[in-house]
């Protein structure tokens, strides 16, 4: 009988290391806002991205003329091109371009994995392909969300939930780690109305403070694409 592969979910970057695995798809998500912002980006026509975890780089790369997008704590940066709200990205001007982005935990956690097997990216707006890409895959699968500062939160476990949920279903192929029963379980409490579900979560309420409940809405939004943004490098492309 052949071995069955392990769905399981990091529920902070920092916690990565623990779970690492050598031959697992890593899906790093970070619905508020970062990950929905890439992959609208992608969606937009960017070329490529570079994630970059500190603004000093973010910055370095500003003085080089990159278009930069540059967020901390939910607000966008003076002196860079765009924060994070997935509605900056819905433009021409990034349209062929690399874009430079440093997030307050989204890239931090592209960069905790960088050295997995694999790194694609996850947002309700790409579940439907990312999921279908990932069972033709012949492969461990970790969901790692990135967190507020390393805190574990509702709407990337809810995310990681849907996903796991959804690989689980055919249990000849997967089997579960505790975390990824945990999601996948607050999921199906939610699924009805998850943005009923998370608009009480500590990020949530500070966006909404920051007028942002459009953006709330917008990333909950599935399958706005069908892109998987992935790693190479040090770039972020559309997987072929
Ligand atoms: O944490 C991040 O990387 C950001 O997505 C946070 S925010 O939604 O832009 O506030």
């Amino acid at each position: 009988m052949k071995k069955k592969l392990t769905v399981d979910v990091c529920l902070s970057p920092y916690l990565y290391p623990v779970y690492h695995r050598d031959d697992a798809i890593v899906v790093v998500i970070d619905i508020l806002r970062a990950t929905s912002a890439i992959c609208t980006a992608f969606h937009y026509g960017v070329d490529k991205i570079i994630p970059v975890a500190s603004v000093e780089e973010a910055t370095e790369y500003k003085k080089q003329g990159f278009l930069v997008g540059a967020e901390r704590n939910g607000i966008a940066l003076e002196g860079f091109d765009f924060g994070n709200s997935p509605y900056s990205y819905m433009s021409d001007k990034i349209k062929g371009e690399t874009v430079v982005i440093s997030t307050t935990n989204g890239t931090q956690a592209i960069e905790a994995s960088r050295n997995a097997y694999k790194v694609v990216i996850g947002a309700f707006t790409n579940i439907t392909a990312l999921c279908n890409w990932l069972k033709l895959q012949d492969r461990n699968v970790l969901l790692l969300c990135s967190g507020w500062k390393n805190r574990f939160n509702i709407e990337d476990s809810l995310f990681a939930g849907a996903v796991a949920d959804n690989l689980l279903a055919d249990n000849t192929k997967y089997k579960s780690g505790d975390a990824a029963l945990a999601t996948s379980i607050l999921y199906q409490s939610a699924h009805l109305n998850p943005y009923k579900y998370i608009r009480y979560s500590s990020h949530a309420e500070r966006l909404a403070a920051l007028r942002l409940k459009h953006d709330i809405k917008y990333c909950l939004t599935l399958d706005q694409t069908t892109i998987i943004p992935v790693l190479e490098g040090k770039y972020l492309v559309k997987m072929a």
